[in-house]
Formats: C-alpha cells, structure tokens, sequence
C-alpha cells in the first residue's frame, strides 16, 4: 500500500501539522475554545484528510505515535499561546480508539501535562460514542482515571454511536458534541430537530454541556438558538486554521 509505506516517514520527515478550530459561547459568541484537527502534507501525495490516513495509522499501531505527538503538539501550542497573553480556553485533542485502549494512556497524558506546563482542566479529550460502546465498562473505568487527572472528557459525534441511556448516566462525561448530521438539516427536518433538541434536555439533566457543532447557516444557528447549547463550533464560526492564523483570530476578539 502506498499510503502506509508513505505514512511510515511521514513523522520523522514533519509532514504532520496541527490545524485549530475555534469554539464559541452560545450565549456571547467569544472564544471558548478550540479544537486540534490533525493534518498531513505528504510530498508524494498531497493532502490527504484524516478521515483517510487514521483507520490506516491505526490498523498499522502508527496512530499511537502519531496520538502522542498531536497531543504534546496541541499541548504545547496552548502553553505557546498563553505565554503570548492569549486567552485560548480549552484545547480539544480527538482520540483514537487505539490509543484509548493502549496501557499506559492514562500515565501518558499526565506526563504530557507535566513536560508543557499545561492545566489538566485545560484540556479536553474527545472520545466518540462508538469507541466507548465498544467497551463500555473498560470506558467507564478509564473515563474516571482520565477525569481524576482534571482533564475534561467529550463524547464526539454524540448520537450516531448507540449509547444507552443507562451507559450515559455511568460515563463521568463533562461535554457532548451533538454530531453534526443532525445539525446539517436542523432547521429543515422535525426529526433531526427532535433528536438534537433530546440530546440537549437529556444531557443538561445530567449537567453535562453540550456543544453543536458543522454549523454552517444562519438557519442553523437560529434553531440551536432555541436549544440550551453551551458552545458552538462549525464553518459558521470558523475554519480550521493554522496555529499562525489562530493567535490573529483569539486576538482580535479580546
Ligand atoms: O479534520 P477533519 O474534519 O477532516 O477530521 C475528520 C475526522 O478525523 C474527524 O472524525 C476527526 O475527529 C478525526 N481527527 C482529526 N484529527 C484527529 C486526531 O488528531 N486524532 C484522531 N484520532 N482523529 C482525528
Ligand atoms: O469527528 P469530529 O467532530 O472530530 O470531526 C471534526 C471535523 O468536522 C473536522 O474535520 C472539521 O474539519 C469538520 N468540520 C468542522 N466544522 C464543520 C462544518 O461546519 N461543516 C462540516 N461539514 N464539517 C466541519
Ligand atoms: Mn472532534
Ligand atoms: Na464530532
């Protein structure tokens, strides 16, 4: 396979980087936030998005690697961004299954935490509904190992992942990410509005935030203004951008 032979050298050659995008208050619309989007420039191929690459890294064992350095990298550009009187909020780091269930990863994030100077409360971790289905009980444990270090704890793309409502209730979550299929139609179909409208009461009866996130429209936004979201993230808002590009946006809205 081209991709992984490719894949191999792409951390040793830098063609890793770390794309940031920002969250807002639903209340006032300023930062809260941002999240880290792993991105890869390979010389031979172009870019190619993560959607491709990661089920590659992680069929490979790569994605433990690669997870470590997104972390250390985000934590760091936080720290960086601190130092520079910025006020980045959270810093949301997605995590593979892979990595979730590697021993050690608990002690990993504290010593990621540790070297960068980082505050665990700083830090979320976005975990999908579906990798935590896939072994609830194991998820539960390492969810209060994570949450015992401080670090903050999303379920991602909530909604597509089959969650039981008894396995809501046992996850020591702090956020949930509606996906964003359910946001794309919100404002057109009654049962995606339905269904995001639930997921909100539900998660604000177990006094977790929620945040919506892939909005794209004024649309969009005028119906989740009818909801009791914390945050928002989507193209709406903002791209992905590069950590440069970040430090002009959280500046110029301070
Ligand atoms: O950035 P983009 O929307 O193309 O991301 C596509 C998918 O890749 C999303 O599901 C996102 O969560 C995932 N992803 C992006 N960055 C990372 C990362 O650093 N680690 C892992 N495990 N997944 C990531
Ligand atoms: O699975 P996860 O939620 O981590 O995926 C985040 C992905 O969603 C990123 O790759 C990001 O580029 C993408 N994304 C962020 N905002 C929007 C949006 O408004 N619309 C769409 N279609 N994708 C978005
Ligand atoms: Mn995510
Ligand atoms: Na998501």
């Amino acid at each position: 396979l081209v991709m992984e032979t490719a894949l191999r050298h792409a951390m040793e050659r830098n063609e890793f980087y770390l794309a940031y995008q920002i969250r807002v208050s639903a209340t006032d619309g300023t930062p809260t936030g941002t999240e880290a989007l792993l991105r890869w420039r390979s010389p031979e191929l172009g870019d190619i998005t993560p959607a491709e690459f990661i089920p590659v890294a992680e069929h490979s064992g790569q994605i433990i690697e690669i997870g470590r350095w997104v972390l250390q990298q985000a934590c760091r550009q936080h720290s960086i961004w601190r130092a520079q009187g910025l006020q980045p909020g959270l810093m949301a780091v997605n995590i593979s299954v892979v990595q979730f269930r590697q021993a050690g990863f608990v002690e990993q994030v504290a010593a990621i935490l540790a070297e960068t100077g980082m505050k665990a409360h700083d830090l979320e971790l976005e975990l999908t509904e579906s990798m935590l289905m896939a072994n609830p009980e194991n998820a539960v444990m390492m969810m209060h190992a994570l949450r015992a270090l401080g670090v903050g704890l999303a379920i991602d793309d909530f909604g597509t992942g089959y969650s039981s409502l008894s396995y809501l209730k046992r996850f020591p979550a702090s956020r949930i990410k509606i996906d964003q299929s359910f946001v794309r139609d919100i404002d057109i179909n009654q049962e995606d509005a339905a269904i995001a409208a639930a997921i909100v009461a539900l998660a604000r009866s177990l006094n977790i935030e929620v945040t919506a996130e892939g909005i794209e429209t004024d649309e969009q936004l005028a119906h989740l203004n009818r909801l009791d979201c914390a945050d928002y993230q989507g193209y709406y808002f903002a791209q992905p951008l590069t950590a440069e590009d970040i430090r002009f946006a959280l500046d110029a809205t301070l």
